[in-house]
């Protein structure tokens, strides 16, 4: 592959958040080991190394609690790098989980002033993710949930949930902001168990929304991996809904803790897979058109120029992998292999056009005629094709 073709552009459309590369690397064990960065400085080190754009949380840009005209200071120091840098915000999204206020739940917490509290904070941001141009606003729930059965009804806490979302809703939709939303499942940490742990179940809550159009979701690499699922399954069924709003893009080691690994860093076969799916969408062209978000941590152990490097490599791992997926389609005995194992007969209807069940009744070579040894005979040819794209990651073909 050519340098300039693994050479990241704006036109790759990849994103990161003010969050990742700043993180100080504080964890349950460790003091920082990085100093804060500002967020002008990621500004202008995002555009250099050739990303689209930056995501934030209110908390990322403006200090919690800081009152004008310090707010205004923040965002126009921001919005300035931004204009002199030609990075966008596609994404928004709210810190409803570092404040101790929050430690029982925002939306979902028992307390109803923090319901009420948390819902104005999301408001407040969600004005200024309207004025910088951003089109899609996350929700993580990191402490809906609980440590104990006892401690929260979560049929109620669903309803609240739910009642916080069409609320907001029309928020947005009353103040004509181009923005829709997009949910994000984790199943656990910070709290014991989060609401809404995977892709699945927030594509059934959602479908319970008032405004469920505007509701989609954006799931993250990890966090479909922390419950042991397979990532790309999750992609393409909320494709399959019309509801991969955005995604969180980094790498997991199997289920444990959150690692926010760079991405392909984690389960790289899979990794592979997500990026064929992404870009080789049914006609050839991407399956999904948005923003290739990375939300990742830099190592604890690296220093400044560490963490440059670390977003460096999620780009260049993501460009990488869609090559050597392009070439994995492209390949003649990949092509024989696919069709050896019939994978695009799946795409035809099991009934024929205009068939009914009736016609299947009818039809003795569907059950009275069918040969069920032989057909169990058939050989499906999956583990040379799984080879041929092992061949193709490693860069043996
Ligand atoms: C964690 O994966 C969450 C938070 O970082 C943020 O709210 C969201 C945005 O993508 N991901
Ligand atoms: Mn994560
Ligand atoms: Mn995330």
């Amino acid at each position: 592959m050519t340098t300039a073709a693994l050479t990241p552009t704006p036109a790759d459309k990849f994103t990161f958040g003010l969050w990742t590369v700043g993180w100080q690397a504080r964890d349950p064990f460790g003091d920082p080991t990085r100093p804060a960065l500002d967020p002008v400085e990621t500004v202008h080190r995002l555009a250099e190394l050739g990303a689209h754009g930056v995501t934030f949380h209110d908390d990322d840009l403006i200090p919690f609690g800081a009152a004008e005209p310090d707010r205004t200071k923040h965002i126009e120091r921001f919005r300035t790098a931004l204009v002199e840098t030609g990075l966008e915000v596609p994404m928004a999204t709210t810190n409803l989980f570092t404040h101790p206020v929050f430690k029982d739940g925002a939306f979902t917490a028992n307390d109803r002033a923090v319901r009420r509290y948390a819902l104005r904070k999301v408001m407040r941001n969600l004005d200024l993710a309207a004025e910088l141009g951003a089109h899609t606003y996350v929700f993580w729930g990191g402490r809906e949930g609980a440590e104990s059965d006892a401690a929260k009804d979560i049929r109620a806490a669903l309803d609240r949930y739910r009642e916080g979302l069409d609320t907001l809703a029309q928020y947005v939709t009353d103040r004509g902001y181009d923005l829709r939303f997009a949910i994000e499942p984790k199943p656990n940490e910070p709290r014991g168990d989060i609401l809404l742990p995977t892709i699945g179940h927030a594509l059934a809550f959602i479908n319970t929304l008032e405004h469920a159009d505007l509701v989609g979701v954006n799931p993250e690499v990890g966090h479909e991996q922390m419950a042991g699922l397979n990532f790309v399954h999750g992609i393409a069924q909320a494709l399959w809904h019309g509801k991969l709003f955005h995604l969180d893009l980094n790498g997991q080691r199997g289920p444990k803790f959150d690692q926010d690994l760079v991405f392909g860093h984690g389960d790289l076969l899979n990794a592979f897979f997500l990026v064929d799916l992404l870009e080789n969408g049914p006609d050839g062209a991407p399956a999904y058109d948005g923003p290739r978000h990375f939300d990742y941590k830099p190592a604890r152990t690296e220093d400044i120029a560490g963490v440059w490097h670390s977003a460096a490599a999620n780009m260049r791992t993501y460009l990488l992998l869609k090559e050597r997926a392009a070439a994995f389609r492209a390949d003649p005995e990949v092509r024989e292999a696919l069709a050896g194992a019939r994978t695009a007969e799946l795409a035809a209807p099991t009934l024929a056009d205009g068939e009914t069940y009736a016609g299947l009744l009818a039809d003795r070579s569907a059950f009275e005629d069918f040969d069920p040894d032989a057909a169990a005979e058939r050989g499906c040819g999956y583990v040379r094709l799984n080879q041929l794209a092992v061949e193709h990651l490693m860069g043996a073909r």
